[in-house]
């Protein structure tokens, strides 16, 4: 994406777009980063051409995955968060830390995926590695050949302290060794410049920084919410639904530990309190596996306006349910867990679907109301941000079920948060995330959603 920023204008230009997914090597799931990073070269050609003076590059991706390096060179391609290994990372690591106390220094909501358990799920491989980065760090690495760690991404490995420090003391608990991790960085500063091979490769200038920006996908995505009160909660919705609040420091609490509820960092050291809802994950892989059956492509748009038009009650089922995490088989995994409550399972794709909507506003509705009661804060307005913004289905039901307004989009929330930053790091603009936000509130208006009465 290019971003053209000033004052006065916030405008995304889409440069290239490419697939990304699990791979599957040697039994386990991965991803291609060296895929990745083919394609974002490519991207940044396209974008040499296009924008010739181009003032800063910026990098997010998802959280939790790394890749280990030894001597620079990458060990392997790094593993997904969904490969079922973490199992028993989680048990190795509880018996060093039980979960009680890892919430009290990390504040993180527990996920089976969360680096740590990563980490303890390595083993020997581990031991082999001088060095693991991040997703974003390791492709930032690779365009500037500096090793930093980015910090709101940081806060998802589980190894950061509430403060925000690399937490040394858990590390050696965990044996974990401390040298595997680089200096952490704040989101604005300046990682590097290309590499001079690589500006050559690109057509871009060796002098171009790449900023560090929220380099977790959900603190850009958060960035990019124009929330223009204090009263705001946030789904950022794609194949996760990220559900909370913006606080100013974390809520450590027994009931926020119980509720799974997660302290992670954001930009300018604000805490993304929040709990991770499954999202469109569960409708996109009950899709593949449609498609798989039949053999034939589905109108996604056609589905959900057949599923809109659904009358009469559809079962809803915990959206939550760890057996969904892995991919798939999605609608024998949900009928499953609709038997288990003794409801009946939807003989159509359209009421399945309908189904899946309609429990992930309810994990969505729950999930508000419970970060509000956690934090002690009134909620008056959700925004849903990301490519679940534009399932209007989605954000009535949730208006719904919330029984309060939703104001959707901008779906390009996460890029616009990643630009802005950079923006304001290179003195484009200045100002706090509020001024930020009423940029993004003045370019991009979103589409409002009144709660219908259920009569
Ligand atoms: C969303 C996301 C989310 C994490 C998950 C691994 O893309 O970064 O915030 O929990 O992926």
């Amino acid at each position: 994406m290019l971003g053209h920023v000033g004052p006065n204008e916030l405008r995304l230009e889409l440069v290239s777009r490419f697939p990304n997914g699990p791979v599957e090597i040697d039994g386990g799931l991965h991803w291609s980063v060296t895929g990745l990073y083919e394609s974002v070269l490519a991207g940044l050609t396209e974008a040499a051409t296009r924008a010739p003076n181009l003032a800063s590059i910026g990098i997010d991706s998802w959280a939790v995955d790394y890749g280990l390096l030894s001597g620079g060179e990458l060990l392997g391609e790094p593993f997904h968060y969904r490969d079922g290994r973490t199992e028993r990372g989680v048990a190795a690591a509880h018996a060093k830390v039980p979960f009680e106390e890892l919430y009290a220094q990390n504040g993180l909501q527990f996920l089976a995926f969360n680096s740590l358990y990563q980490f303890a799920a390595d083993g020997d491989e581990l031991n082999r590695a001088d060095s693991a980065l991040l997703i974003p760090d390791l492709l930032a690495y690779w365009l500037t050949g500096a090793r930093v760690t980015e910090s709101t991404n940081a806060s998802t490995t589980g190894l950061l302290t509430v403060n925000g420090e690399w937490n040394d003391a858990l590390m050696s608990r965990l044996g974990l060794p401390r040298a595997l991790f680089a200096p952490l960085v704040s989101p604005g500063t300046t990682i590097g410049t290309l590499l001079p091979p690589l500006a050559e490769l690109t057509g871009l200038s060796s002098r171009v920084p790449v900023t560090a920006v929220g380099s977790h996908d959900t603190a850009s995505a958060v960035v990019g919410i124009p929330m223009t009160t204090g009263n705001a909660a946030y789904i950022s919705c794609g194949t996760w639904g990220l559900v909370g609040l913006e606080l100013d420091a974390p809520v450590l609490t027994n009931a926020s530990r119980e509720a799974n509820f997660t302290n992670e960092g954001g930009v300018d050291g604000r805490v993304r309190f929040l709990h991770n809802v499954m999202g469109l994950w569960l409708l996109s892989e009950s899709v593949r596996t449609w498609e798989r059956e039949s053999g034939t492509p589905i109108d996604l748009p056609a589905l959900l306006s057949q599923a809109a038009a659904v009358t009469g009650p559809v079962p809803v089922f915990d959206a939550n349910d760890a057996r969904l995490m892995a991919p798939g088989d999605m609608p024998a995994r949900i009928a499953e867990l609709l038997r288990e409550t003794n409801q009946s399972v939807p003989l159509s794709q359209a009421e399945f679907t309908r189904s899946i909507v309609e429990s992930l506003a309810d994990a969505f509705a729950h999930a508000v109301e419970t970060a509000s009661r956690l934090a002690g804060t009134t909620v008056s307005v959700i925004h849903i941000v990301g490519g679940g913004s534009l399932n209007t289905l989605l954000c009535q039901l949730t208006a719904d079920r919330a029984e309060l307004p939703v104001l959707a989009g901008p779906v390009e929330a996460t890029a616009i948060g990643n630009v802005l930053v950079q923006a304001r790091a290179v003195g484009l603009l200045d100002g706090d995330l509020e001024s930020l936000r009423a940029l993004v509130a003045a370019s991009f208006e979103p589409v409002r959603f009144e709660p219908r009465s259920r009569s």
